[in-house]
């Protein structure tokens, strides 16, 4: 019976491979590598595991995860504290011989460590969220932060990510959120403050702290639920170094609550807070199913990297998505990280020709010029002077679709004359 189930697999991962090739469009990993992408080692190590579905693969070490990921081309890794360390080595020793031997794998493998973040809501002790009413764990959360950060600069990280995922209650009444939110601010000063002490004594720039909010889930109800919410936080006097900390927005937990992620964006934009970014995909309104970019918001994607290059994020996009469960190990690294990275990539570049189209520059121009109503002309007037040019909006929308779809690259579909 194995025997016959090893052949089986086998035979299944040629007609997997086969088909993939045959969807062709892959890039080189050369060309991936251009990228600041990075791929998390949670979500390349995801088992598929959720509260109502049991694993279906195995565990995958980081070192694996980096020899695959160098394979593929994505050039940075990323990881949680607890993603790489046992919750009790991590301020021992052992945490010190964990982090030189990933210091060793990514080096092997020419990757970088480009942003650690800390768990603050898997284990236990952080059931009252890491922000709770008792004053040890609020002790040892500034702790795990501070550690989190001498472990990114011992990896050379540039970000430290922070979702307080359980940063919220399941009950009403039960907590007195002002205090709560100045007892996170306290955690998060303390991080900023050993960020300083570190990068003084190494000489080496301080790190980019980046808060990310989701609308729910784990908790009933989030304290600080979204993008927004979050730069209100960074600016609310709580903070002894608000300048240190900026947000990394997640597409689908923008979606998640029913607003537009590219707005949301441009938001962070204008507030200058925009440092990092989880691409993946989703439904509004749903649970955080992380599935991989684009497959479900196609033309949304094409317009939030329009958004992005015209207003030049240079930050990294951190690939933030579950591999479905129905994914196989070999699956992970061999259809479904390769293929979110090209479709990605081919986004991206579609962004840009999006930008560069001349239809949609005229027309853009030409709303910008408006309608020429000479001076002091009535809101009728005014009206009456554009009438005609506002229909560009949706001609707009017309020619987004069809370099969506390659249409203005003279794609014809069956029976088009
Ligand atoms: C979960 C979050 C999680 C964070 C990670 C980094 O929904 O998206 O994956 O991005 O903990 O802080
Ligand atoms: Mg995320
Ligand atoms: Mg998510």
């Amino acid at each position: 019976m194995p025997n016959r189930s090893a052949e089986q697999q086998k035979q299944q991962q040629a007609l997997v491979e086969r088909l993939f090739q045959s969807c062709g469009g892959s890039y080189s990993p050369e060309t991936r590598r251009k990228y600041y992408i990075s791929g998390p080692q949670w979500a390349a190590a995801y088992e598929g595991q959720a509260l109502f579905h049991a694993p279906t693969r195995e565990p995958v070490a980081p070192a694996e995860v980096m020899r695959n990921f160098a394979k593929i081309g994505i050039g940075y890794w990323t990881t949680h504290d607890t993603d790489v360390i046992r919750t009790e080595d991590l301020m021992t020793d052992r945490q010190a011989e964990t982090v030189a031997g990933l210091k060793k794998s990514l080096a092997e493998n020419g990757l970088r460590c480009s942003m650690v973040t800390c768990e603050t809501f898997f284990h236990a002790v952080w059931s009252a969220s890491p922000a709770a009413e008792s004053p040890d764990v609020r002790a040892y959360a500034a702790e795990r932060l501070k550690n989190v950060v001498r472990i990114g600069h011992e990896l050379g990280a540039e970000f430290a990510v922070y979702w307080p995922g359980t940063l919220g209650y399941m009950m009403q009444g039960i907590m007195d959120e002002p205090q709560t939110l100045q007892w996170f601010a306290e955690a998060l000063n303390a991080a900023c403050e050993e960020d300083l002490r570190v990068s003084k004594q190494n000489k080496s720039p301080a790190l980019k702290h980046c808060l990310e909010a989701k609308p729910f889930e784990p908790q009933g109800e989030l304290i600080l639920p979204t993008t927004d919410a979050m730069i209100g936080f960074i600016h609310s006097g709580l903070l002894t170094h608000p300048e240190m900390v900026g947000v990394n927005p997640e597409y689908l937990h923008e979606l998640m609550w029913g607003g537009a992620p590219r707005a949301a964006l441009a938001r962070a934009i204008v507030a200058k807070k925009l440092w990092h970014f989880d691409v993946n995909d989703g439904y509004r309104l749903k649970h955080d199913v992380d599935l991989p970019v684009a497959v479900v918001n196609p033309l949304d994607w094409l317009n939030v990297l329009m958004l992005l290059r015209a207003h030049g994020y240079d930050g990294p996009f951190n690939f933030d998505y579950k591999p479905p469960r129905t994914t196989s190990n070999w699956g992970v690294f061999n259809v479904s990280f390769p293929s979110a990275v090209d479709r990605f990539i081919t986004f991206w570049e579609m962004a840009g020709e999006a930008l560069a189209d001349p239809i949609i520059g005229e027309a853009m121009e030409a709303l910008k010029s408006g309608g020429a109503a000479a001076g002091a002309a009535s809101a009728q007037d005014i009206f009456e002077s554009t009438k005609e040019l506002l229909t560009l909006h949706e001609l707009i929308a017309h020619r987004l679709v069809q370099v969506l779809i390659g249409s203005h690259k003279g794609r014809k579909f069956f029976g088009a004359s």
